[in-house]
């Protein structure tokens, strides 16, 4: 009788291909039924007492969940879905935009402040996009004290950074996320809109620790512009 039993194992074991360790058993919730193949849609795995054994459908059938078997193509209910890892692509600072800022590094963060006065913020902006950056996003009063240093630093009159309400009067937003700031420090009288004029984004000037509203095309101010890098 063992004997017996010993023959009918190997017999089951040699018909029932045992899943590597590195495979998931696909008949690891299944005892005895039919599991879909997760990568294939004309194969399947037949459970016996949660052993798997990989079936393939006759060519022109796929396998359905809902049939439990093989059924012709157009009548399948089967959709593989491959996930897409997404690829993260480096991104170089490009060689010319370099050329036209002083680079800085505080607590793990990439500034630049440009060398030239601004002429626009939307220029600025796409001068900092190419050093895989944005305009510098004042987010508390460390960073605002970074961008007030590299002001004096490199003896600029004032700085652009980012922060617009082009888009809403008085709603103050960062252009490329549209989110509002969060943190927000009007030097005494300002927003003004000085002369008359909308002023529509946000400068430093080497004068004080907090916010101007500054047009953003300006004819000549002498300011410059940061930029920020993650
Ligand atoms: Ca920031
Ligand atoms: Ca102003």
């Amino acid at each position: 009788m063992a004997v017996f039993k010993s023959v009918l194992l190997l017999l089951l074991m040699s018909h029932y291909v045992p899943v590597s360790c590195q495979d998931p058993n696909p008949c690891q919730r299944i005892k005895n039924g039919k599991v879909r193949h997760p990568t294939s849609c004309n194969k399947y795995y037949d459970c016996a007492n949660h052993r798997a054994k990989q079936k393939t459908c006759k060519r022109t059938k796929h396998y359905s969940t809902k049939a439990r078997g093989c059924v012709p193509i157009h009548q399948s209910n089967c959709v593989i879905t491959t996930t897409t890892v997404p690829t993260t692509q480096a991104c170089t600072p490009n060689e010319e935009s370099l050329k036209l800022l002083n680079k800085f590094e505080h607590f793990g963060k990439t500034y630049y402040i440009s060398k030239e006065t601004y002429t626009s913020d939307i220029a600025s902006a796409a001068v900092c996009e190419s050093l895989c950056g944005y305009l510098a996003e004042v987010d508390d009063k460390s960073e605002e004290e970074i961008i007030h240093k590299m002001i004096l630093d490199n003896n600029a009159k004032g700085a652009l950074v980012g922060g617009t309400d082009k888009h809403k009067d008085r709603v103050w937003e960062f252009d490329r996320s549209r989110g509002k700031l969060q943190y927000i420090n009007w030097c005494p009288g300002q927003p003004n809109n000085y002369g008359g004029i909308r002023e529509q984004c946000v400068s430093y000037t080497y004068l004080e620790t907090c916010m101007h509203d500054a047009p953003c095309e300006p004819g000549a101010s002498g300011s410059r512009y940061i930029c920020e890098s993650d």
